[in-house]
């Protein structure tokens, strides 16, 4: 008989990898029959249908004169110890060492220590805010105080214990997709829609911050596009989107190109796809790799940081040194144009894709994770 638990899930529940998977995993949680309490700014974007074991608590943060700045840590923390109390919840996951898991040892302190906190790091606390000196200290004591921390990959682990000298076992807990949700979807009369039948169509999904280098999206696309022909979807949006956008106009590629903006479904438009281009100069997984992976799309990366454990070179996409546009689209030209090595590739990408990252796997060893800090294996 399965020991029923009662979880809080914190996240930041806008677009970006981490809240999809907090937002995926709290989801598949309630569906094993554990009661799941999202205690977040806003309703998670993905949270979709009603579920009887899903309960959303809304953290509302009060502008009053006297701060100067609106206190969401502080009023993050006040809302968990109620809703731990209230509900009588086992334990927070809280995603992001800051403010998240301070916000939830704070609550902890509130409530008693029978409350357990397990924290997930998603890389940019780490990468970006480890290196200010001002904050490293709290972010050692956030690892350091939680009952457990995982990381969504072996190169961020690593580079957590380099950057802040962590000694505390960390969890390695990949990232993973809903199986039910991505895999090769019937879009032959969609694809239409964006291409002829001779043309390949390569895509990036991003939230267009620098780190992402999307504008090395249009080189590739540019030098891939004089081989073959072929066409280019963006999704998403973000703070470089008119460059990217006055790049594409400076070479010229305005009718080969569609931004889609903003997507919910992107299941839809991976499967319409033939490719994914992923140059980022920092990436602690890549969700979207793995989405593509899912739907059988494989992906042409640079070789950043957790990138060559999700995407093995010549099997399920090709890596390239970040920055080096030409590689990368030797590899993508290559690819598309060789039939025979397209459908292996196309093959290993969904098997991967299943067993490698199934989310039944990473769930249960979440699951594993909740029972051993709370002592009961
Ligand atoms: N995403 C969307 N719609 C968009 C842009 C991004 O759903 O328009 C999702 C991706 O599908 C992915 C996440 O799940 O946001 C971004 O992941 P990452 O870039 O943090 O890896």
């Amino acid at each position: 008989m399965m020991d029923r638990l009662k979880i809080g899930i914190t996240c930041y529940p806008t677009l970006g990898g981490s809240g999809v998977v907090a937002t995926e995993l709290g989801k598949l949680l309630a569906e094993k029959g554990h009661e799941v309490h999202f205690i977040t700014h806003s309703m998670p974007f993905r949270l979709g249908k009603f579920d009887r074991n899903i309960f959303y608590h809304e953290v509302e943060v009060n502008d009053y004169y006297v701060f100067k700045y609106p206190p969401y840590d502080l009023s993050l923390a006040s809302k968990l110890a109620q809703v731990v109390k209230l509900e009588e919840l086992d334990l927070l996951h809280v995603h992001y060492a800051i403010p998240h898991a301070v916000c939830a040892l704070l609550a902890k302190q509130m409530v008693g220590d029978q409350l357990k906190v397990v924290t997930t790091l998603h890389g940019t606390d780490i990468t970006v805010l480890a290196q200010d000196e001002s904050l490293s200290d709290l972010i050692r004591f956030a690892i350091d105080r939680s009952d457990a921390v995982t990381a969504v990959s072996g190169d961020l682990i690593t580079e957590t214990r380099n950057l802040l000298g962590v000694e505390k076992p960390i969890d390695l807990a990949y990232n993973f997709v809903d199986k039910r949700v991505y895999y090769p979807r019937e879009v032959a009369s969609l694809r239409k829609e964006f291409a002829h039948p001779d043309e390949k169509i390569l895509i990036h999904i991003s939230n267009f911050r620098p780190v992402k280098r999307v504008t090395d999206v249009v080189e590739i696309f540019d030098k891939v596009r004089q081989d073959i022909p072929a066409r280019l979807l963006f999704v998403g949006e973000g703070p470089e989107l008119s460059k990217v956008l006055c790049k594409v106009k400076e070479k010229g590629l305005l009718d080969r190109v569609t931004f889609c903006g903003k997507q919910d479904d992107v299941a839809q438009l991976l499967s319409l796809s033939d490719l994914m281009l992923l140059p980022s100069e920092k990436e602690s997984f890549g969700l979207v790799a793995l989405e593509a992976m899912a739907c059988g799309v494989p992906t042409v990366a640079s070789n950043a940081g957790g990138i060559p454990e999700l995407i093995t070179h010549g099997e399920t996409g090709f890596l390239a040194p970040i920055g080096d546009v030409d590689q990368m689209a030797l590899y993508a030209s290559s690819l598309l144009k060789d039939e025979a090595s397209y459908h292996r590739m196309k093959e290993a990408c969904l098997y991967r894709a299943r067993y490698t990252f199934c989310n039944d796997a990473i769930t249960r060893q979440y699951e594993e994770i909740y029972y051993r800090v709370l002592g009961r294996p």
